[in-house]
């Protein structure tokens, strides 16, 4: 006879959290490096293909690079269906810290071991994936190996792409060994679940274990180059300068000041790369390259921040006497969650007592992408002081364990045990 509830093992999921995230960690360093189709993120797949393959999973590869465990049920509950999938990444930014993606990944297997270790059987398939390039680092956009399983990229331009580091996408697939057969998309779930670390500050200062993610803000990326005059720091007076360097500092504080801390002041604004060209102390710069990340839940208010910027840069160029180009790499609405999945992640936290908020994902996320194909959720659990994409980001054994188990209870609500 079945079991009517099934067993999370805590300590198999924790080990393997673990030891994924002792994958491109240095000895010294605090934190992984696994940037996406590198060797290090070769080596974080293999260690995971081989944990799909003990657990018995067939384990697939598309042409973009997802790697798909696939759990068929056999005998009475082989009633076929289109699968349940869990998922998310285990590429890293650079100095990461061990549970953005990887989390949501190893739980899908820790689902997966429960049916195994119960000698039972869902009532129908279970996927669990690890998409491509979660980050978008190396190669954008991000979020890309879920955005062509979704239909959103085509797959052609998704392997041409060239990486900031010149190299192209389709050959480091090659070379790393993960240029699949299988057609992206070719299984198109019937419900997809993710669970993430939040990796923001609302659920630990609100006291709350899970959140029930109903959306996830829109997200714009954008490379700005602007071309200055190099000239001497010590001959050139200032009304002489065409300096990239000022024009960049100065969109640093519009952005900050005119669109990060305008009302509603939901829109948030990062430059999180920025390159000087030749980079000298004594030289004004010929060149400046950087980068801007805005986002906001609201279309409309997303869409005005990115304008009211580039009608800055625009004047600004103007007086300063330089050259422009903006290159969009991302540009992302916002996305809704399927209402009752969501409904089904709170009810589970309220079977346990789980103190439990509805909440926006500020970061973003490949259920956002599957969203376009399938219903699609969230479950957040909290993170240390909202840290993430750093060492430091932490969320306690105790918290993994718990997120772990609400989203077992979801996918046995969708399964059965049989
Ligand atoms: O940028 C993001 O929000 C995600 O971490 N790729
Ligand atoms: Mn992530
Ligand atoms: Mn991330």
């Amino acid at each position: 006879m079945p079991p009517t509830e099934l067993t999370l093992d805590a300590t198999a999921l924790l080990q393997q959290i673990h030891a994924l995230g002792e994958v491109g960690r240095p000895a010294a360093s605090p934190g992984r490096t696994r940037i996406a189709l590198s060797d290090e993120d070769r080596a974080g797949r293999d260690q995971l293909v081989r944990w799909m393959r003990e657990l018995g999973l067939a384990v697939r590869v598309d042409r973009i690079g997802n790697v798909l465990g696939i759990l068929q049920p056999e005998g009475a509950a082989a009633g076929g269906g289109r699968p349940l999938m869990m998922g998310s990444h285990i590429d890293t930014v650079h100095q990461a810290g061990a549970l953005d993606g990887c989390y949501g990944v190893l739980a899908g297997l820790a689902v997966v071991r429960a049916y195994r270790q119960a000698g039972s059987q869902p009532g129908r398939p279970i996927v669990v994936a690890a998409f491509t390039n979660e980050e978008g680092v190396r190669y954008q956009p991000d979020m890309m190996g879920s955005l062509v399983y979704a239909g959103g990229l085509p797959l052609q331009a998704a392997l041409d792409t060239r990486g900031i580091d010149g190299t192209r996408l389709g050959d480091e697939l090659a070379r790393i060994g993960y240029a699949g057969d299988l057609e992206p998309g070719a299984i198109v779930p019937q419900e997809y679940l993710e669970l993430h670390i939040e990796q923001g500050p609302v659920l630990e200062a609100n006291g709350d274990l899970i959140g029930a993610v109903q959306d996830l803000q829109g997200i714009s990326w954008q490379r700005i180059t602007v071309q200055g005059v190099a000239n001497h720091a010590g001959t050139t007076p200032t009304r002489l300068r065409h300096d990239p360097a000022y024009v960049a500092a100065a969109c640093q504080v519009f952005l900050r000041e005119q669109v990060a801390d305008a009302d509603p002041g939901t829109t948030l604004a990062t430059t999180g790369s920025l390159r000087l060209e030749p980079d000298l102390i004594n030289v004004i710069p010929r060149k400046a390259t950087f980068t801007v990340d805005l986002r906001d839940p609201d279309a409309g208010r997303l869409q005005a921040a990115r304008q009211r910027f580039v009608g800055f840069l625009a004047d600004l160029a103007a007086r300063e006497g330089v050259r422009f180009e903006t290159e969009s790499l991302v540009d992302l609405a916002p996305v809704v969650f399927d209402p009752g999945l969501v409904a089904r992640i709170e009810a589970a936290a309220a079977r346990r007592s789980l103190p439990c908020r509805r909440m926006t994902s500020g970061a973003g996320h490949d259920a956002q992408m599957i969203a376009r194909i399938a219903p699609s959720a969230m479950i957040f659990v909290p993170s240390r002081a909202g840290i993430s994409h750093n060492p430091r980001e932490h969320t306690d054994d105790a918290q993994l364990v718990l997120g772990a188990r609400v989203l077992l209870d979801v996918v046995q609500g969708c399964l059965g045990v049989h």
